[in-house]
């Protein structure tokens, strides 16, 4: 893999300032912000009178935990502009996440947000080791989902030349990274195993392609996963994470010459970790639930959202700016199973280093008496069908995820090809049990 280090000349000097200055914007921008919710937003209003907090009781960083959190009940409760703090007329964008259950939850942007998040996605995407001038493919779904045109906005403000395919049709897909010889692909992990196949089943050796670094995010995936990737297509693979209630992608991302974590783009999102039960804020270190708070939107102000993504803030190492850990998992795909705490990405590093099994997977939860059974979905790599090759990785996996997860599961290998493909983000639970 080529050395993707950016120039430290081409960075913005706030990414590599001291801690003051980071910590001195951020105070400035957070008063801003909490006046902005309050003044423009009735749910604030109401919500901060109602803990009996004001804006101007924020004097130092650490008073901002004083102040009531947000939670996506309160974006479906305002549907559909409710918690919008400007004037129509200044809108200049807006998306929805289509939500698995209930109301869409809603989002605008200002002139002024798009840039922001043009400028957050162009560090990110600089940050992963591409420059002016190189063609980026795009493969985030466009529409009313942030990543396809996210990333966009980020890719144009770097100045690369962006192939905006969008999600699916994935042979053209392939057709096109041939083609177009493009530098860095932008795209869900589980997607990008989906090209992967693709490549193969053409015959294809996904190592003699063009692209030197992927740059994945919108789900969880795991180190184990990295360098699957990474050994397939001979290239970087690094993390980029976002959410539209914050902004879109480009929050965080990994740095391509540490791959340690993602540097959270803190000048204009503060995080906060915290326990998820009790609502107490946690020192750096610490696991728990990820919180942010907006310290420069207009439209869409956002103050201590509970993203319930599992993580820990970490110092800044490639940069000044905190990091926060791969996210492990969100507290809603958390599996209980007999009391034992599962998350899907536990599974997919116990299934990827077991030998003749493919990367997808799904976790299928049952209650054929009256206990939970779990149990993991999975397929044959191409070559390893034969069915005393699967009773065999079968008992492995099984072993594997007793041994380092704790619980006891059973596994089903289906054919090569037999779990459905991901075009964005992929469904890892299928709960079957009955609703009481
Ligand atoms: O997924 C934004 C995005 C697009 C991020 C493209 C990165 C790349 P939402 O659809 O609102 O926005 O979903 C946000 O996805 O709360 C996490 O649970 C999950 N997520 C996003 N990035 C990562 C990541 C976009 N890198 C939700 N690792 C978040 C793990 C992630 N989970």
């Amino acid at each position: 893999m080529k050395d993707l280090t950016p120039n430290r000349k081409d960075l913005n000097p706030i990414e590599i300032a001291s801690r003051d200055e980071i910590a001195a914007v951020q105070l400035d921008r957070m008063k801003w912000s909490l006046h902005h919710a309050y003044e423009n937003v009735p749910h604030y209003k109401a919500n901060f009178d109602a803990a009996g907090v004001h804006p101007g009781d924020l004097n130092d960083l650490t008073d901002l935990a004083k102040f009531p959190f947000t939670v996506k009940q309160d974006l479906r409760d305002n549907y559909p502009f409710g918690m919008f703090a400007v004037p129509r007329e200044k809108l200049r964008r807006i998306h929805a996440s289509s939500g698995t259950t209930g109301q869409p939850t809603v989002v605008g942007y200002s002139e002024n947000d798009l840039r922001v998040w043009g400028e957050v996605v162009a560090r990110s995407l600089r940050a992963s080791g591409l420059r002016p001038g190189d063609i980026l493919h795009n493969a985030y779904g466009y529409g009313l989902f942030t990543g396809g045109l996210g990333v966009h906005l980020g890719a144009d403000a770097l100045g690369l030349a962006t192939v905006p395919v969008s999600g699916g049709m994935t042979e053209r897909q392939v057709r096109l990274i041939r083609d177009f010889k493009p530098k860095g692909m932008t795209v869900t992990p589980s997607y990008a195993l989906s090209i992967l196949d693709e490549f193969r089943s053409e015959g294809l050796d996904p190592r003699d392609c063009s692209l030197e670094v992927g740059i994945f995010g919108a789900e969880p995936w795991t180190n184990a996963m990295r360098r699957e990737i990474e050994d397939a297509f001979d290239m970087h693979a690094v993390d980029i994470y976002g959410l539209s209630e914050v902004m879109g992608p480009g929050v965080a991302n990994e740095c391509v010459e540490t791959k340690d974590g993602l540097h959270i783009w803190e000048d204009h999102f503060y995080p906060e970790v915290i326990h998820p039960e009790t609502g107490e804020v946690l020192p750096d270190g610490e696991p728990g639930e990820l919180v942010f708070t907006s310290l420069s939107k207009e439209a869409f102000p956002i103050i201590r959202y509970r993203t319930r993504d599992l993580t820990r803030l970490l110092p800044g190492t490639a940069r000044s700016m905190r990091r926060m850990e791969k996210v492990t998992g969100r507290s809603d795909d958390m599996i209980i199973l007999r009391g034992v705490n599962v998350f899907p990405t536990q599974i997919e590093e116990q299934l990827i280093t077991v030998a003749g099994l493919a990367p997808h997977f799904q976790i299928e939860l049952s209650r054929p008496d009256r206990l939970d059974v779990m149990t993991v979905l999975t397929e044959a790599m191409e070559g390893h069908s034969a069915n005393e090759e699967r009773v065999h990785a079968a008992a492995e996996l099984q072993g594997k995820i007793k041994r380092n997860v704790g619980v006891s599961v059973k596994v089903q290998i289906a054919d090569p090809g037999g779990i459905a493909r991901s075009q964005g983000k992929a469904v890892r639970i299928v709960d079957n049990r009955p609703k009481d």
